[in-house]
């Protein structure tokens, strides 16, 4: 079985760990399967070749034999099911775990993209400076009650899970902003994430793309 990947060809972050291939590269660490990746460029995510694969013309996405796959919580759900490492075998901690991972993507994402778009499309338009606050202030309310919740735990249920792993792929877009900062146990709940070894093999796979792509 061989499991191929797209990230991007000219990564817009620097090599930040913010695309989204990182959280697929991380997941497949965790559970220990190796991984090619194909870089693409944006003019090729418009092709017909890559829209059969991702109809909305973006990465990551993810084939292994027959099956292709897109959306990252798609990806990182079917690796979690098919390989140990990534969910608990206790059905309801399973469940609870699962829940995580669209909270992630359906509750905690929402507001953090919404910034980004706001801080890069709309920085010129004259309501911006009053748009702004809204937006902070929107992102706020989801990081106090998710820090609430997390308390002094190291993870969110039990151990380390792929509601982890995706609720901090999530949280580490918000780091350029500095608003991690005024929430010390999301961001201590975040470095402890970044310490884990297959983070780092994953973080400095997808570096190695721009580096290498200066040289
Ligand atoms: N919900 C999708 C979002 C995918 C997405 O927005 N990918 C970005 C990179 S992180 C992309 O391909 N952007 C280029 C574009 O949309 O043209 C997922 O989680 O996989």
């Amino acid at each position: 079985m061989t499991i191929t990947i797209t990230a991007f060809e000219k990564s817009p972050d620097r090599g930040q760990g913010l695309a989204r291939d990182m959280r697929v590269r991380w997941a497949l660490e965790e559970v220990g399967q190796p991984y090619e990746v194909r870089l693409v460029s944006f003019s090729a995510l418009r092709e017909p070749a890559h829209r059969a694969i991702h109809p909305f013309g973006q990465i990551p996405t993810y084939e292994e034999d027959d099956l292709a796959l897109f959306e990252s919580g798609a990806i990182v759900l079917h690796l979690a099911q098919r390989h140990a490492g990534l969910l608990p075998d206790d059905a309801n901690a399973r469940a609870r775990a699962i829940a995580w991972m669209f909270a992630a993507v359906n509750t905690v994402e929402p507001p953090i993209l919404d910034l980004q778009t706001t801080r890069i499309l709309e920085r010129d338009k004259p309501w911006y400076e009053q748009r702004l606050p809204l937006v902070q202030d929107r992102i706020r309310v989801r990081l106090s009650e998710l820090s609430t919740r997390l308390g002094d735990a190291r993870w969110l249920d039990g151990s380390f899970s792929a509601g982890d792993l995706m609720m901090v792929a999530v949280l580490l877009r918000l780091r350029p902003s500095g608003m991690l900062d005024e929430y010390p146990r999301l961001s201590a709940y975040v470095a402890r994430a970044e310490e884990r070894p297959a983070y780092k093999r994953a973080f400095d796979a997808q570096l190695a793309v721009f580096t290498n792509s200066l040289g």
